[in-house]
């Protein structure tokens, strides 16, 4: 199949999947067409089954907004014609579904069908989508997908909830591939960052407002006030600058290691001991998936779909949004021995196991089989 997939190519998690995603079809020789704006953060060109196209917007001084969606959209019509692609995946419903459906209707008045499928995410229902100044236009593109997938039962949910919606929902979830862990569990430099007798707690996120950042800095203020703890936060974001005061003025500086966005997410989860993620909302929570397949337990808030991920008392445990209290008693007691942890590690990978790509891209392909059998 040739396949054409939209996506945000920044540090977030609908990037990251629609990537994996591209990646996982070209090793099933599937030809991937990316479009949008930049490479995205995760693309490695080296297969041949994989092809980038940059949209381009040209500045003009009369728009104070640059027309992305147009831009995109007439991008996606001459990429759809030269490359006779049969399927558009488009991720994240705003604007990309919108920019896909004028696509769509182009193609129509030139006599060519091409089946959409919109993969919703989580922010773009429940936090931007759902704002009254989009949400017609996310109704109106969401109904108009020939078809529409969300990342967890908890999404479904809310997207039927908060709008108006005539198209069945299939949920597929966020998966990791757990045969390419680029590193061994025995090589992890964990002397890097800390000493031997300290653990290691990670958060890694785009530390934007709904992460409860500062939740995160209160937790290990806790636990290091019980174990000997280094705090590694990875990622930027409006809430970075904000958390590295409050660790001053906690005077726990010298012990939050801000490693700022990187490429080595594997490495860094190689040598954790803890993922905190105590997010407002969160549609699945892939970065806390990612944690868990490295052998990492994950100490989170009971937000949207977080609990389809991680398992109560067996890969970490969840509290109620906030509960920063009954949050540090469960990572202190995840942390407190060496025997304990080495439970918490093992169930972690096992629970990943349930969302390794070999389960659940098939699903993505019998829906684009599906999309293709519609008129
Ligand atoms: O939350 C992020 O950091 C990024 C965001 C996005 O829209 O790119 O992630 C959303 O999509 C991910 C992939 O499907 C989910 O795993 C995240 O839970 C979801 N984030 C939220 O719902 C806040």
């Amino acid at each position: 199949m040739k396949i054409a997939i939209v996506c945000y190519p920044t540090f977030g998690g609908s990037g990251v999947v629609a990537t994996e995603l591209g990646i996982a079809l070209a090793k099933l020789d599937h030809e991937v067409h990316f479009i949008t704006y930049k490479q995205p953060v995760r693309l490695n060109l080296l297969n041949p089954n994989i092809h980038f196209h940059e949209v381009n917007v040209p500045t003009y001084p009369l728009f104070h907004y640059q027309p992305y969606e147009l831009a995109l959209s007439s991008k996606l019509v001459d990429t759809i014609k030269k490359y006779e692609i049969d399927v558009l995946h488009v991720h994240y419903a705003i604007p990309h579904a919108y920019a896909g459906y004028m696509a769509k209707k182009m193609l129509e008045e030139e006599g060519i069908h091409i089946p959409m499928v919109t993969t919703l995410h989580g922010t773009d229902i429940t936090l931007v989508g759902n704002h009254p100044f989009y949400k017609p236009a996310v109704t109106f593109s969401i109904n108009n997908s020939d078809i529409v997938t969300s990342v967890s039962q908890n999404l479904k949910e809310d997207t039927l909830r908060l709008f108006d919606i005539t198209k069945n929902i299939e949920v597929v979830p966020n998966f990791i591939d757990l045969s390419q862990k680029k590193t061994s569990f025995t090589d992890c430099q964990r002397e890097l960052m800390a000493s031997p007798e300290e653990r290691i707690v990670t958060h890694i996120s785009n530390f934007r407002a709904v992460k409860r950042i500062s939740d995160i800095v209160d937790i290990f203020y806790n636990i290091q006030k019980e174990i000997p703890a280094k705090l590694l936060m990875v990622g930027e974001g409006p809430e970075r600058k904000p958390a590295e005061k409050k660790c001053k003025e906690l005077g726990i500086k010298d012990k939050v290691i801000f490693l700022g966005n990187s490429n080595e997410i594997d490495k860094i989860l190689c040598f954790s001991d803890l993922f905190l993620l105590p997010s407002e909302r969160e549609s699945f929570g892939l970065a806390a998936l990612e944690a868990m397949m490295n052998k990492v337990p994950v100490i989170s808030s009971n937000a949207g779909g977080i609990p389809e991920v991680n398992s109560q008392g067996v890969s970490g445990y969840l509290s109620k949004v906030g509960d920063v209290k009954e949050m540090s008693e469960n990572a202190i007691r995840i942390l407190k021995d060496d025997i304990t942890l080495e439970i918490f590690k093992q169930n972690a990978y096992k629970e990943a196991e349930k969302f390794d790509v070999n389960t659940i891209v098939p699903k993505y392909i019998a829906l684009y089989e599906g999309a293709l059998a519609i008129p």
